[in-house]
């Protein structure tokens, strides 16, 4: 076997061991981190079928072109199985699988809905340790595990169509508020301009989504012949440029830290309060909960008190 398949190899068992919470996982996460290397993270998402697969394939070849080591992750928290969607974009994903720069990957909840956005970031971190130098998550949906997961990105595109109107008065807020880029894709068919006009009056109304110098652009593109894609390269080359001058590429990191640093810590808690003696006091307290007249504080306030006899 060739070393650049080995390499791949190890990259996807470090992936799964991290995906699955292994015993590894740790000490795979802190040899990412002493790489001191960091990828540029772009979240994909929009609605179902919107061409945000279509869209990352012509992003990650004109990244693979240029020289840049490019991992492409969908992430599909409607589906516990890795299902028909993902298969189709595996299908449309060949178009990158010869290329030795590319790495493709697919995630799915497993059922934990909650926990898909922290491995998506642990997941990124293990590529930022492979020196990747772009990193593509393409999420479906638009709802707010999709923006969760758009969040561990450091910039947010949203890809629309001109029949996007439903969608975006569903998820106005959200959307407004963590879309760096938006594009409207699909702009060979009718209603394109209609829906540029639609998301600029919108952003207009938006005036404080960011705290940096950046005004969302709305794009249009047709992923499917490549038709606007150099513009959004270029979108998101500024964009980046942008963080870098506002010293924000390092704020992202470690604001990113701390998240993960206060998760850790409150699980560690956690773990330590939830004792079985505990969790069976619980239980007993439930019980009588309702015919003792006992609000959830009181019940709270019982098991803390263990707390203080420890
Ligand atoms: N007419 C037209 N069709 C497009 C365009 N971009 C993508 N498509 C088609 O739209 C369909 C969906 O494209 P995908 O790229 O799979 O969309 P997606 O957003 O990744 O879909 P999900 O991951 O299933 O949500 C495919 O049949 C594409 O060929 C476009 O610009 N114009
Ligand atoms: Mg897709």
């Amino acid at each position: 076997m060739d070393e650049h398949t080995l390499i791949v190899k190890q990259l996807a068992r470090d992936i799964s061991e991290v995906e699955n919470g292994g015993s590894k996982t740790e000490a795979l996460l802190d040899k990412a981190w002493k790489s001191g290397k960091f990828a540029y993270r772009i979240g994909v998402t929009g609605p179902p079928g919107a061409g945000k697969s279509t869209l990352v394939n012509c992003l990650a070849a004109a990244f693979s072109d240029a020289g840049k080591r490019t991992a492409v992750i969908s992430v599909d928290p409607s589906s516990p199985f890795t299902g028909g969607a993902i298969l189709g974009d595996r299908i449309r994903m060949n178009a990158l699988s010869g290329r030795e720069n590319v790495y493709i990957r697919s995630m799915a909840s497993r059922g934990s809905l909650g926990g898909l956005s922290l491995k998506t970031h642990d997941v990124c971190d293990i590529l930022d340790g492979y020196g990747f130098d772009i990193i593509l998550i393409e999420t479906v949906g638009v709802g707010q595990i999709e923006l969760d997961i758009a969040q561990a990105a450091d910039v947010t595109l949203t890809v629309l169509v001109p029949e996007s109107g439903d969608d975006i008065q569903a998820m106005k807020a959200g959307i407004m508020e963590i879309s760096d880029i938006f594009i409207v894709n699909k702009a060979d068919r009718h209603g394109v301009e209609a829906m540029i006009m639609h998301l600029r009056s919108l952003i207009a109304l938006r005036k404080n989504y960011s705290t940096l110098p950046w005004e969302q652009p709305v794009l249009r593109t047709i992923a499917t012949s490549g038709d606007g894609v150099e513009a959004v390269l270029k979108a998101l080359h500024d964009y980046r440029d942008m963080l870098e001058k506002q010293q924000a590429w390092h704020s992202i990191r470690s604001e990113r830290m701390k998240n993960k640093v206060f998760q850790i810590v409150n699980d560690t808690l956690s773990a330590h309060f939830w004792t079985p003696e505990k969790q069976k006091l619980l239980r007993k307290e439930l019980q009588s909960a309702t015919s003792a007249q006992q609000s959830p504080f009181r019940i709270a306030e019982k098991l803390l008190a263990t707390l203080r006899k420890a």
